[in-house]
């Protein structure tokens, strides 16, 4: 099969190159699959697009999106996304961070699991064997923690990770239910992930979550913000909603 990493980057120019490299090696590991690295970039102003295409002369499994400017994350995956399914013909994609919080290692347990016959693949942090980084602040672990279980009781949802940044989606039964459009996803920014979950698991998609244990940031800045949380919030209100009307 074809599975494209779609990695959103903003100013990631500091570790996207060392990256990069820690796939590529994780790849060989993965015989039974075409594997490839699709980065969309929000225009950075630091130069990561630069750097990804110094890395995409060393490897011909690379592919760049740049878009006009930063949209927001949901957006930069809507982007990268469409072009894995339509330009590269992929059969699976992976959510994947461009700042080393995702450990390359993890990738092949995620693979596995696609092989076992799972349509959407979740790294799970909050499963036996899973972690969030010790170092964050008090405030950030407990509305990770009690955000995603909130959101789990509303929207009645089987999985106990449901705003982790790192899955692996099949596409056959399923690309035309995703709502891979600004018109229909429901946020362009970090809610869209509680989004597309809902909407695997309303499908039958067969779930599986993975212990992962993620990291803390390895260069760069965050560009999450508390916005993200009241509209992950505003957005699993809404899918609330409809499941009361459907
Ligand atoms: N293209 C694009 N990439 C983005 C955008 N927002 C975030 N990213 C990238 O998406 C990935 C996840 O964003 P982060 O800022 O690391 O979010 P986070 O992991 O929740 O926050 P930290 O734990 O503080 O790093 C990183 O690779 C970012 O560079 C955006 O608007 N456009
Ligand atoms: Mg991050």
């Amino acid at each position: 099969m074809k599975i494209v990493v779609i990695i959103p980057t903003y100013n990631e120019c500091q570790v996207i190159a060392d990256l990069i490299d820690a796939l590529e090696v994780e790849f060989r590991a993965i015989a039974n699959h075409e594997l490839a690295i699709l980065i969309v970039d929000g225009n950075s102003p630091d130069g990561t697009a630069v750097a990804v295409e110094a890395k995409a002369k060393q490897h011909q499994n690379i592919y760049l999106i740049i878009e006009k400017s930063k949209r927001g994350l949901g957006m930069a995956y809507i982007d990268g996304m469409n072009y894995a399914i339509r330009q590269m013909k992929a059969d699976a994609f992976i959510e994947f961070d461009g700042d080393f919080q995702h450990d390359p290692k993890d990738i092949k347990r995620l693979v596995a699991e696609l092989d076992n016959g799972y349509d959407y693949v979740i790294g799970s942090r909050y499963i036996a064997g899973g972690s969030i980084p010790q170092e964050w602040a008090w405030h950030r672990k407990f509305l990770s923690r009690f955000g995603s279980l909130f959101i789990k009781w509303l929207l009645g949802l089987p999985t106990n990770d449901n705003t982790s940044g790192f899955k692996l989606t099949r596409i056959a039964g399923f690309y035309d239910k995703l709502p891979l459009s600004i018109d229909k996803i429901l946020s362009r920014r970090y809610a869209y992930k509680i989004h597309l979950l809902y909407v695997m698991y309303r499908n039958g998609a067969k779930i599986k979550e993975v212990p992962i244990k993620f990291l803390e940031r390895q260069g760069g800045t965050s560009k999450s913000s508390p916005k993200d949380i009241f509209e992950s919030l505003l957005v699993a209100f809404v899918l609330y909603k409809r499941r009361l009307l459907d």
